[in-house]
């Protein structure tokens, strides 16, 4: 069977761009297959037969599903580079944060992206809830959540913030000031300073207008 990776994914999703970055970040060489989310590859349906979803990674001919579950996929196939903490305790604590992030942050990410009016203002409420969370509890005096290196907390909390800031820039409010959230707001600089992170995020342009044209369809 074929060693080879191959990840399918979609160029505005963020959810792609955590496995993107895991394996570059990890100098996995992979093959990258766009999928057009509107008419889905008969190989993603195949691949994914329960969310229909992207990103999947597809590595000897298998499919792994779930951005987070692919990461740690990633982590476990391939150790060097490590992303999570090596002491139990802090592993432990990073998989916490990653669940806080999936089960809390990610479902108001995608309620910015798709609600209007008071649905909206709630979801812009509580996603300033979220933010106060990370900034009181998650960082500490830390440079990334795990230390000095960039782990796996800050690829699943990442690729939110990147796309909060394009969901502020669709709808026209600032939610993470650098004055309410200082400690995050340094996190998020130098986490776009990786280089990995910084080559691989996609245009912002176009990520605001393919969001700003998915608005106008709610209206
Ligand atoms: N929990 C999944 C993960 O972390 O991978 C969520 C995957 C997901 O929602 N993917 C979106 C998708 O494929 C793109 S970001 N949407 C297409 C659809 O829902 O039909």
């Amino acid at each position: 069977m074929s060693e080879e990776v191959k990840l399918h994914g979609a160029w505005a999703s963020p959810l792609s761009y955590r496995v993107i970055w895991a394996l570059k970040l990890k100098g996995i060489a992979y093959e990258y297959v766009e999928e057009d989310l509107s008419n889905k590859s008969a190989l993603l349906l195949h691949y994914n037969p329960i969310h229909k979803k992207i990103p999947v990674l597809v590595h000897t001919g298998k499919p792994i599903c779930e951005s987070m579950i692919i990461i740690e996929y990633i982590e476990e196939m391939w150790p060097h580079t490590p992303l999570l903490p090596t002491d139990p305790y802090d592993r432990a604590i990073s998989r916490f944060w990653i669940k806080f992030v999936e089960d809390k942050a990610l479902p108001i990410l995608g309620r910015m992206f798709n609600t209007m009016g008071g649905e909206l203002e709630k979801a812009i409420k509580e996603s300033l809830e979220i933010l106060e969370i990370v900034e009181e509890h998650g960082l500490e005096d830390n440079k990334y959540f795990n230390g000095e290196t960039i782990g796996m907390v800050d690829i699943a909390f990442g690729s939110i913030l990147y796309w909060l800031g394009v969901n502020e820039e669709v709808l026209g409010v600032k939610l993470l000031e650098p004055h309410k959230f200082p400690r995050l707001h340094e996190w998020f600089q130098s986490f776009q300073e990786v280089p990995v992170i910084k080559e691989n995020l996609p245009d912002r342009d176009n990520v605001v207008a393919f969001f700003k044209r998915r608005r106008e369809t709610l209206e």
